[in-house]
């Protein structure tokens, strides 16, 4: 009896629940490049080049080991464009008579999933991503009979399951988390580490051209492109980081600085969210750092935490939510994203350096994410399921279980505060300890009003005063409602209408 296990463009790894235990003489792997995937949305076009030729390469990795692997190009003229189809096609071309495959990372695709049994008429079984630590099930148990879903708790959780940096029970150094000791401004070295190039090889230059024929309009640049996009340059990429960077990610991990894409980061998350690499076991080498004194525990407790904490979270919070999440609009922000959001053509230096890097190289870091574009975004008042578009489209590593929730959930308040206590919103003043961004920049981060003004810092009291009906009991806000109490009506006002003008040049809807 043949089987037929379709592997979808995530699920690049050699340890894929579906091909657990699976017999390589009687399984056909299938792989397919569709339309439907390639243009839900207009995908960055390095992201698109980043995935294809990583399916192409592991579609070629897999044959060495044995596997008989069916796989489908973009361009084949037969190709009808949807995994539906294909696996029709494949059903009828191998006479397979039953279907396994690892669940899919999202709703939309997991809906197809779903109804294959009753449209093909075999039986098909649908194996838990055992990739992850926290599966569906085990986060509905911790999260049942919760009154707050707080990632702090989840996390400790986390620890305790994999012994990650415990001893005895206990977290190594006394404490869960060494955050007070990290979020210190950088300052630019000529020592900076750097992630490795990984110049396109033949299957990379073919899509390449392939991705620069099709998607000519998509937004994003492929000058320049050399992610890894094989296991083993994932891999080389990891021992880089792990080496260099680690130790100190911790101080560093909010700090931003002109024309430095990289800092302390590891740029491992699109390999990680693709199965190129196994996130477990990057966090058991990273603990190995600590262990043999080459990384301090403040860098290495933040670099696990991102991983068994956040990230699991974030994926938790994602299927419990359900396919109506994207909907949420808590502040009611309906605001088009200004048009330069896909150029980087603003005089905010801040903005036009996360922006541009974003288009040049399909990556930012967390801290450009949340507190450059996604601040600026949820001041407007933007709307926060475009600007879940906007994320979803430029961003190497995004796929919607793991972007939604960090941008309309953290980045944009869109469910209220399910995800954080209160919305990730500052003035300029943040910006200007964090990075070197203002001195670089048209406008004067000190300067509230005026033409010379920074545009973050009436629109952040403009915030706050709007919002005041949703959010002027939340205790975490008191003090800046306290703040903006103590100003005279006079300043309060000029205050509101420089943010005003702001808006009405920005054009768009209300917010
Ligand atoms: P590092 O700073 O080196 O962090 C280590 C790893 O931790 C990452 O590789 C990633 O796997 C994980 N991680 C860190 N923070 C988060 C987080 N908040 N949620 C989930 N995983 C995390 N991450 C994505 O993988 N895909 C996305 O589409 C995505 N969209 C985002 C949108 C917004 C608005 C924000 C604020 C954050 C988003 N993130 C997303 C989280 C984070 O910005 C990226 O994971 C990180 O910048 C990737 O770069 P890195 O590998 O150098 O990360
Ligand atoms: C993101 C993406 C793109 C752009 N193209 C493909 C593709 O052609 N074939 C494929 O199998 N996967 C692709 N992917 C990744 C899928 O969207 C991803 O596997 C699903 O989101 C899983 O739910
Ligand atoms: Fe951004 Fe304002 Fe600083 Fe300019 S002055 S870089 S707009 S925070």
């Amino acid at each position: 009896m043949t089987t037929l296990i379709p592997i979808l463009g995530d699920q690049l790894s050699f340890d894929l629940s579906s091909l657990a235990s699976a017999d390589k003489g009687s399984s056909v792997l299938l792989m397919m490049e569709v339309a439907e995937e390639t243009t839900y949305v207009r995908h960055h076009k390095a992201k698109l080049v980043y995935i294809l030729s990583a399916m192409r390469h592991h579609a070629e990795a897999l044959k060495n080991a044995g596997w008989q692997v069916d796989y489908i190009r973009l361009d084949d003229p037969e190709n009808t464009g949807s995994f539906n189809g294909e696996i029709a096609r494949a059903l009828a071309r191998h006479a397979a008579e039953r279907i396994i495959v690892t669940e899919a990372g999202e709703w939309r695709v997991s809906a197809m999933l779903e109804s294959w049994e009753t449209l093909f008429g075999i039986p098909v079984e649908i194996r838990t991503d055992s990739r992850f630590l926290c599966s569906h099930a085990d986060f509905e148990q911790w999260a049942d009979g919760r009154s707050e879903l707080t990632m702090e708790w989840f996390y400790r959780g986390m620890r305790q399951r994999t012994g990650l940096l415990m001893t005895d029970g206990k977290p190594e150094g006394g404490r869960w988390n060494f955050d007070k000791e990290n979020r210190k401004p950088a300052q630019r070295d000529l020592l900076m580490p750097r992630p490795i190039s990984c110049p396109p090889d033949a299957i990379t230059r073919d899509v390449i051209a392939l991705v620069e024929d099709r998607f000519a309009g998509n937004p994003g640049s492929l000058s320049g492109f050399d992610y890894a996009v094989t296991a083993a340059d994932a891999e080389r990429q990891a021992a880089n980081f792990l080496a260099h960077a680690l130790p100190q990610f911790g101080d560093y991990e909010d700090a931003m600085l002109t024309g430095e894409r990289f800092l302390w980061h590891s740029i491992l998350s699109p390999y990680i969210n693709s199965g190129l690499i196994d996130p477990i076991e990057l966090c058991r080498r990273a603990e190995r750092e600590y262990i043999e004194g080459r990384a301090p525990l403040n860098s290495v407790e933040g670099y696990i935490r991102q991983i068994i904490g956040w990230r699991e979270y974030m994926r938790g919070i994602y299927w419990r939510e359900g396919p109506g999440y994207v909907d949420r609009n808590f502040l009611d922000h309906r605001r088009p994203l200004p048009g330069w959001y896909w150029t980087g053509k603003t005089e905010m230096h801040c903005l036009s350096e996360a922006i541009g890097q974003t288009l040049a190289t399909a990556h930012a870091h967390h801290i450009q994410r949340l507190m450059v574009t996604g601040n600026f975004a949820l001041l407007i008042g933007a709307d926060p399921k475009q600007v879940h578009r906007w994320y979803l489209e430029v961003y190497l590593d995004a796929y919607e279980w793991v972007e939604l929730p960090n941008t309309l959930g953290m980045s944009q308040f869109g469910d209220g505060g399910l995800l954080g206590t209160k919305p990730y919103v500052s003035s300029g003043g943040y910006i200007n300890r964090m990075s070197d961004y203002c001195g670089h920049c048209r406008y004067d981060v000190k300067q509230r009003v005026g033409e010379d003004a920074c545009p973050f810092n009436a629109l952040y009291w403009h915030f706050l005063d709007r919002h005041r009906e949703r959010l002027g009991s939340n205790q975490r806000l008191a003090m800046p409602y306290r703040n903006w109490d103590r100003q005279s009506d006079a300043v309060r006002e000029e205050t509101r209408a420089q943010a005003e003008a702001f808006l009405q040049q920005l054009g768009g809807d209300d917010y």
